[in-house]
């Protein structure tokens, strides 16, 4: 059994509404419940709103402040008032301080290597060389743009992921900023293992004030995906966000529930899933990254949110991201806070990741 409710803006606590006490309305779909376009309905251009650029670098600065922080002292601690010899001390020492922000030894050598060709054997100060860098980071962050794909009426967007990496959370924070950009989401807590789950996805949505579909524990997440979309029509909803359970690829059965969810919601709506979002967290270690990579293969994943990128100093763990995946970054996590979220980009990123 699967049900809704509308949620009105409320800072209401969890404990005084949970999933449980909700009015049942519809039955779990067929498989073959036949896919339709409402009528009438149009499509909009693959669209994402931007914010300043001045809004962006500041809240990328304090959200990257751990690694900034870690990386300026790391590096100022190389220089003297006067300046530093560029020679193969040095480059080793600047090699070492850049590799403990979990960037991995190929973008380091990059890095550094780049400072070698353009200042080896000369005297150089701190800015030179940061600011060296900084370009650097920037060609290697950047990436073809990559809006979100909010072509479908409703969009429909599956979020993915290893236990605890950040789904929920992101969720939260992807649909505050979508409906502060006029869009108007439905919520679909797909994550039917555990009842805090579904309580956590319904706090955010009394915080958005916007729906949430929600199914009981042990409900087949395709069905709440499906009864989600379902909702999204009948509202006139722009987006559809799916929260899914943490899982591994190596979990062949419950990648294949991400199958079946992909393909009950595509029958709904034209070209859904668009967007199949894995999320990442990037306080897990290079090692869990490249595992992810398999995943998101699998799981047919469109592009990344990068999340924690606040918890530690290890924001350069965002090069081997872009070099490793195929897939842009679309988003980056900067905290648990509503407004934690920005939109990747690859200049402002290094910007604020290198910035005095
Ligand atoms: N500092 C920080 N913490 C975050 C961020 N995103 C998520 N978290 C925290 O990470 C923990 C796990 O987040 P969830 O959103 O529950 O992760 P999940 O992937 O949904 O977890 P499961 O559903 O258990 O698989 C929570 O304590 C969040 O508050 C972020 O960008 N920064
Ligand atoms: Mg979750």
């Amino acid at each position: 059994m699967v049900f809704w409710r509308s949620k009105k803006k409320s800072d209401a606590s969890p404990a005084t509404d949970s999933a449980a006490a909700d009015t049942p309305t519809a039955d779990t779909p067929t498989a073959d419940v036949a896919a339709a376009q409402p009528a009438g309905s149009t499509r909009q251009d693959a669209a994402s709103p931007t914010e300043s650029s001045a809004g962006l670098f500041g809240r990328l600065r304090s959200g990257l402040e751990k690694t900034r922080r870690a990386l300026n002292t790391d590096i100022r601690d190389l220089f003297k008032d006067e300046g530093r010899l560029v020679d193969d001390e040095f480059l080793g020492e600047l090699f070492a301080k850049l590799i403990r922000t979990d960037m991995g030894a190929g973008p380091a050598e990059e890095l550094r290597d780049d400072v070698a060709k353009r200042f080896r054997g000369r005297k150089v100060g701190l800015d030179e060389v940061l600011e060296s860098i900084t370009t650097q980071t920037q060609a290697m962050l950047r990436q073809d743009a990559a809006p979100l794909n909010l072509s479908g009426k409703p969009s429909v967007i599956l979020v993915v992921g290893v236990n605890g990496s950040g789904k929920t959370t992101s969720i939260g924070k992807l649909s505050h900023y979508l409906t502060s950009h006029g869009k108007k989401i439905v919520l679909g807590a797909g994550d039917t293992f555990r009842a805090a789950a579904v309580e956590q996805l319904t706090i955010w949505s009394q915080r958005i004030g916007c729906d949430i579909v929600t199914g009981n524990q042990g409900a087949d997440p395709a069905s709440v995906a499906f009864q989600t979309v379902d909702k999204a029509i009948e509202t006139g909803a722009d987006v559809a966000i799916i929260d899914t359970a943490g899982r591994l690829q190596t979990q062949s059965k419950l990648m294949q529930e991400l199958d079946k969810i992909r393909r009950v919601v595509g029958k709904k709506v034209d070209d859904a899933p668009h967007e199949v979002l894995l999320v990442l967290d990037a306080t897990a270690g290079q090692n869990a990254i490249s595992q992810a990579k398999g995943f998101s293969d699998a799981a047919g994943c469109t592009g990344i949110i990068l999340a924690k990128l606040d918890g530690s100093a290890r924001g350069g763990v965002i090069l081997p991201i872009r070099r490793q995946f195929e897939l842009p970054v679309k988003f980056v996590g900067l905290g648990e806070s509503i407004e934690d979220i920005a939109e990747f980009d690859a200049d402002s990123f290094a910007t604020a990741l290198f910035a005095d």
